[in-house]
């Protein structure tokens, strides 16, 4: 079996990351009195007190609270050092974890949305991962999230923004996130079409147990184009699905996470059962800050324990990761 030290000895590599999920109510309350927004009235307890969410029965209910909690505490992001500090953080982290590569998805509508510049966060955040590549020699590329629950007309003005950083190289990847009800991948064709044009690598949420998953995935990869799916799991429930994924070696990026109410890993079941079908099964921590599972490192021997999981299949979680990053070329071979 895997235990802890073997956890984390494994060079680990992490593809399903929001960094506006990775703040916890620490960083939120420092960052709030730094922008002297309204929540620096607020204890640490009581923004702890939000991080509250989840548990409700409903997994769309569950899902729409955490995104409150979410998108709450996004507008305290709003200078360029907001998001160079954040992502250097987290890259800290990553570092002091054995994370040797990451992913890091951002959602610009919601901060373009508020009158951020998209270069405001872009810069921000690339001279993070520039830094941190520099100081800890930890790689890191950028994913752009498009918020489903915005329009289509939005998405586009948005990759038209982003246009000069995808260009030059700063963001490797497209990605679709926040509210699934309502919200198919179907509604997003153009915006992929436009994407794939511009040379954006591909993924999309089908999150946990939503409704109409299994129809989503299909949507994903026929419609879409995707070469990633985030989360993914309800992929299960389809043999023929799983059989499409498996040929096409569709990288699905699950997250085992917990809330605050639960004890333990969530989904492992599943994830084991995924593997078993040979996907490539990825684990990953999405939003460290508003979970209790936390970040990769810490969550990995915790998952390792509870589902029992030996050596190699750890070892086998981390290498998908590495096989289903989007880098080319030479620096692949060195993994
Ligand atoms: C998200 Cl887990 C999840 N699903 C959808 N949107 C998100 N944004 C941040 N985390
Ligand atoms: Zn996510």
């Amino acid at each position: 079996l895997a235990d802890a030290a073997f956890c984390a000895a494994l060079p680990k590599a992490e593809l399903h990351l929001h960094i506006e999920g990775t703040l916890t109510p620490a960083q939120k309350l420092a960052l709030a009195r730094r922008n002297r927004h309204a929540m620096a009235s607020m204890t640490l307890e009581q923004i702890e007190q939000t991080h509250h969410f989840g548990g409700s029965g409903s997994p769309e209910v569950d899902l729409k609270q955490m995104l409150d909690c979410y998108y709450g505490g996004i507008e305290l992001l709003s200078t360029r050092s907001d998001f160079f500090d954040t992502a250097l953080a987290y890259l800290d982290q990553c570092h002091r974890e054995g994370v040797r590569y990451a992913e890091i998805s951002f959602d610009p509508q919601a901060h373009t949305s508020r009158g951020v510049p998209m270069a405001d966060v872009v810069v921000g955040l690339y001279e993070a991962l520039q830094y941190g590549r520099a100081t800890w020699g930890v790689q890191a590329q950028l994913i752009l999230c498009i918020n489903r629950d915005r329009s289509v007309d939005s998405a586009l003005a948005t990759l038209d923004e982003a246009a000069p950083y995808r260009e030059c190289g700063w963001i490797v990847g497209l990605g679709l996130d926040s509210n699934e009800a309502g919200n198919p991948p179907s509604k997003f064709v153009e915006v992929y079409r436009r994407a794939r044009e511009q040379g954006y690598r591909l993924t999309a949420h089908c999150d946990v147990d939503q409704v109409d998953s299994v129809k989503h995935i299909w949507q994903c990869i026929e419609l879409l184009g995707v070469e990633r799916i985030d989360h993914g799991i309800n992929c299960l429930e389809d043999p023929d699905l799983i059989e499409q994924l498996r040929q096409r070696g569709t990288c699905l990026t699950a997250c085992p996470t917990w809330r605050l109410r639960d004890p333990q890993p969530r989904r492992v079941e599943r994830i084991r059962a995924m593997l078993q079908h040979g996907l490539r099964v990825t684990i990953n921590s999405d939003d460290p800050g508003l979970l209790a599972s936390g970040t990769l490192g810490r969550m990995l021997p915790r998952v390792a324990a509870h589902g029992r999981f030996t050596r190699a299949e750890m070892a086998q979680f981390c290498r998908n990761a590495f096989q289903g990053a989007w880098i080319d070329g030479p620096t692949q071979a060195a993994y």
